[in-house]
């Protein structure tokens, strides 16, 4: 998993409502759309949506310590889907008592290997890396017109690979995965038979992919020479995971972000 930096999130907060007008000029549905639609809680009663969820970001100082401003962000992402969010001013095990002490009904907080959203009420959690997967799957899924029956590449089997397998499988997608280790592939298949195993990637892009999915830690996976231009690109990995003439190629045709996503789909998942 890639550790974020102060400069991959610096400013996410005050560019919040450009990068909504953004997703929905690229992909007709807007965060807050992308993020129902991920958590797979179509059916959520509108009042649970627009409950304004006591919520709390508990900053942790473990392992490699505290990202400056990770912990604002993520509270203002919750703040602009409506989330009644706030930092504690104490961290780790004092920070989390505060927040219960406070009344928040929903608590985010990240150490070096785990992003969780964890809902003290009702029981329900969000990892950062599956809700990330399916967020940026809830995204092709609008931009695409529908993900059923499209051919699907997905790259990389962690967590958010993992993820965004279980959307696409559950909603008719043709998914074919492809990681550099062939046991994370070959486990994501025994958890999820109805996937291809790929060895190749410029094979696996000459099938006729509509749909894909980088969710690698590498740069430049994606090379222009893969594409057509006409595919639809959820990039979630950080950095970003296309070649410069990659990106050209595509004119546009890709979402990207550090955090958005991510967050606004644990959001939903556990409320
Ligand atoms: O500021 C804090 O509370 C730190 N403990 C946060 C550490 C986050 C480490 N994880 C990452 O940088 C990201 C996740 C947000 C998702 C993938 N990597």
């Amino acid at each position: 998993m890639t550790r974020l930096c102060e400069q991959d999130i610096c400013s996410i907060s005050e560019m919040l409502k450009n990068y909504d007008n953004y997703l929905l000029s690229k992909t007709s549905g807007r965060l807050r759309d992308i993020a129902i639609r991920a958590s797979g809680r179509d059916n959520i009663d509108t009042d649970t949506i627009n409950s304004a969820k006591k919520t709390a970001v508990v900053p942790l100082t473990s392992g490699e310590g505290i990202i400056r401003g990770f912990s604002e962000t993520v509270c203002s992402i919750l703040r602009y889907l409506g989330a009644d969010a706030f930092v504690t001013q104490k961290t780790d095990v004092a920070g989390l008592s505060q927040a219960v002490d406070e009344g928040a009904e929903v608590i985010f907080m990240a150490d070096d290997l785990t992003f969780s959203a964890i809902n003290i009420k009702s029981g329900r959690t969000a990892d950062n890396g599956e809700f990330t997967g399916k967020g940026y799957c809830a995204a092709l899924d609008f931009m695409s017109g529908g993900v059923s029956g499209k051919n699907a590449l997905i790259i990389g089997a962690g967590p958010v690979g993992c993820g965004a397998a279980q959307f696409l499988v559950a909603k008719g997608a043709c998914v074919h995965i492809y990681d550099i280790d062939m046991e994370k592939s070959e486990q994501l298949k025994r958890s999820t038979p109805e996937i291809v195993i790929e060895k190749n990637l410029p094979d696996a892009f000459g099938k006729g992919v509509e749909l894909v999915v980088e969710a690698t830690p590498s740069k430049s996976v994606i090379e222009a020479s893969y594409l057509r231009g006409t595919e639809y690109i959820a990039a979630p990995g950080i950095p970003l995971g296309l070649s410069a003439g990659a990106v050209n190629k595509m004119d546009g045709r890709i979402i990207h972000d550090a955090l958005e996503i991510g967050v606004a789909s644990m959001l939903f998942a556990v409320i």
